[in-house]
């Protein structure tokens, strides 16, 4: 069982993979200070802030839990891809991002792929989430608990400071290691993920949290969450529908790779996501990256 009011580890994105991935494995997650540069954030903000400003606050989920779970005065834009080129070009492709999740998720699995990235802005009012796992997209892993494969690693990066007045994502640190994943803990069990803009936190999808609430008048915390599966799951967004394919040609292998655009091969799988058995980015004229 956690401790409660044990507080959320830090560790500087100059930290090594191995000290970052030490306490992710303890806790479940942590703040990795200074992801982003202050001018990387600056200029994501840029590219999304028309498109952010155009959204209307509040779910479109028909199923009332969904709406819940977005946020009444929350705003989730999604295909992020398509939408920026710091995203796609520097966020996703940015090497302790990928490090993390190779050092992660080869040995249990062999590969991974993006299943939803979205800026999550939640404006003053805004109750707090309700806690949850990741994890439950995907309903079997709940019943496997903390023995379970890893099946989400999620990226939720502050592009405004994070407090706990204006929402700061609350996180109930050892969750990831209760022996009953229907046990989503409770919110006295939390602490607040505060952040200076630039800073992720980076947590693993067995990890109870949620979003804060937002108990300022004026104040709008806005993130970019990004998450990844293993390239055996079915992910969130249809990114092969979603982006062109003039932007893919601009992308790296990798990244590519994290779309869809190029095959998956999960450990024990000679391959999925092919063409007639054949890589999926040869089909299609990608340069290999394989
Ligand atoms: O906005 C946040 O702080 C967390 C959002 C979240 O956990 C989710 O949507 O799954
Ligand atoms: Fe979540």
């Amino acid at each position: 069982m956690t401790t409660t009011e044990q507080k959320l580890r830090r560790l500087p994105a100059t930290a090594s993979v191995a000290d970052i991935r030490s306490v992710v494995d303890a806790d479940g997650g942590i703040v990795i200070e200074g992801l982003l540069t202050a001018d990387q954030v600056a200029r994501f903000n840029a590219d999304i802030d028309d498109d952010l400003a155009a959204l209307a606050p509040g779910g479109t989920h028909t199923d009332e839990i969904a709406k819940e779970f977005h946020g009444a005065n929350t705003k989730r834009l999604t295909n992020l891809v398509s939408r920026s080129a710091v995203f796609r070009e520097e966020i996703i492709d940015n090497n302790l991002v990928h490090k993390l999740c190779d050092d992660i998720f080869h040995p249990e699995s062999g590969t991974y792929w993006m299943t939803t990235a979205q800026v999550i802005e939640i404006g003053p009012g805004n109750h707090a989430q309700m806690l949850h796992r990741d994890l439950e997209n995907w309903f079997p892993f709940v019943g496997m608990g903390p023995a379970g494969p890893e099946v989400i690693l999620n990226f939720l990066i502050a592009l405004t400071d994070f407090t706990e007045e204006n929402g700061a994502t609350r996180v109930i640190p050892g969750s990831n290691h209760w022996p009953d994943f229907e046990d989503r803990g409770n919110p006295a069990q939390t602490v607040p993920a505060v952040m200076k803009a630039g800073d992720a936190l980076f947590f693993s999808g067995k990890t109870v949290h949620g979003g804060g609430a937002n108990v300022t008048t004026d104040e709008y915390r806005r993130a970019v969450g990004f998450a990844f599966n293993p390239g055996y799951l079915v992910g969130e967004e249809a990114y092969p529908f979603l982006v062109d394919r003039s932007v893919v040609e601009t992308l790296s292998p990798r990244v590519q790779g994290l779309l869809g655009f190029r095959s998956q091969y999960p450990t024990g799988s000679p391959g999925l996501w092919m063409v007639n058995y054949q890589e999926l980015a040869d089909y299609l004229g990608l340069e290999s990256g394989r």
